[in-house]
């Protein structure tokens, strides 16, 4: 049986769910809590030696960083939304690690500045959100434009590229970012968001964020 680790408010971790639904893999969630400090547990650190979430356990075999678990899960249900040809492969890994490096990070700073930060008692760092959103502003558009010309990221099928974006803008709303600019990730985005695979487990960024504080509050 595959265990998942993390929490359902990680889009990182979602992103992973995203991808067990789809193939249609059973799994057993197993709440890994970093705001109470279960990530540097000895026991998960003997799964996830980064004391991140998500971690993944398929009969022993553990996996950590949400990318390479999407990549192991699909390889191993031979899967075409991870391609067996090398060149679509490639094409596929281009765009997830143009999302992974590019949008995830800049999306990161402003959601945990403008709704994480209150819950870990953190500063919020204007300057860092300022960043975030200038970064999205140059990275959006070429987003946009590659869906302007195609159905999916990388091409006419939805690959785990598609699940890493679909994950990582899932907070945009909570956090102030408008994608309104943006009709064709709006559009690629409505197409998606209504499919089982994502309807299984989204729940809103900011109500996932108000039971993490609410847990927060009633821990105290
Ligand atoms: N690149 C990693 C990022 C993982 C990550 O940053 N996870 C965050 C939650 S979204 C985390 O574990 N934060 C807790 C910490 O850093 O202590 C992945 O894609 O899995």
């Amino acid at each position: 049986m595959i265990k998942l680790y993390g929490i359902p408010v990680s889009n990182n971790v979602n992103k992973v769910r995203y991808c067990l639904n789809y193939l249609g893999l059973e799994y057993e969630f197993t709440p890994t809590n970093p705001i109470e400090g279960e990530n540097h547990a000895e026991d998960y650190l003997a799964i996830c030696p980064t004391a991140k979430i998500p971690a993944m356990s398929d009969d022993g075999f553990n996996l950590f960083e949400s990318h390479a678990i999407n990549r192991y899960l699909a390889t191993r249900e031979n899967s075409s939304i991870y391609p067996a040809d090398v060149k679509q492969r490639a094409e596929v890994d281009a765009w997830s690690d143009y999302v992974n490096i590019h949008v995830a990070g800049a999306v990161s700073r402003v959601v945990f500045n403008r709704l994480l930060a209150p819950i870990v008692g953190a500063e919020v760092d204007e300057k860092s959100i300022e960043a975030g959103l200038s970064f999205l502003d140059k990275q959006l558009p070429v987003l946009d434009k590659q869906l302007s010309a195609n159905i999916y990221l990388a091409g006419k099928e939805l690959t785990l590229a598609d699940i890493a974006l679909l994950a990582t803008l899932d907070p945009c709303e909570g956090a102030g970012i408008d994608l309104s600019p943006y009709q064709n990730i709006i559009k690629w985005r409505e197409g998606l968001k209504v499919q089982a695979f994502y309807q299984k487990c989204y729940k809103d960024f900011t109500i996932f964020v108000q039971e993490a504080m609410q847990q927060m509050m009633a821990s105290k």
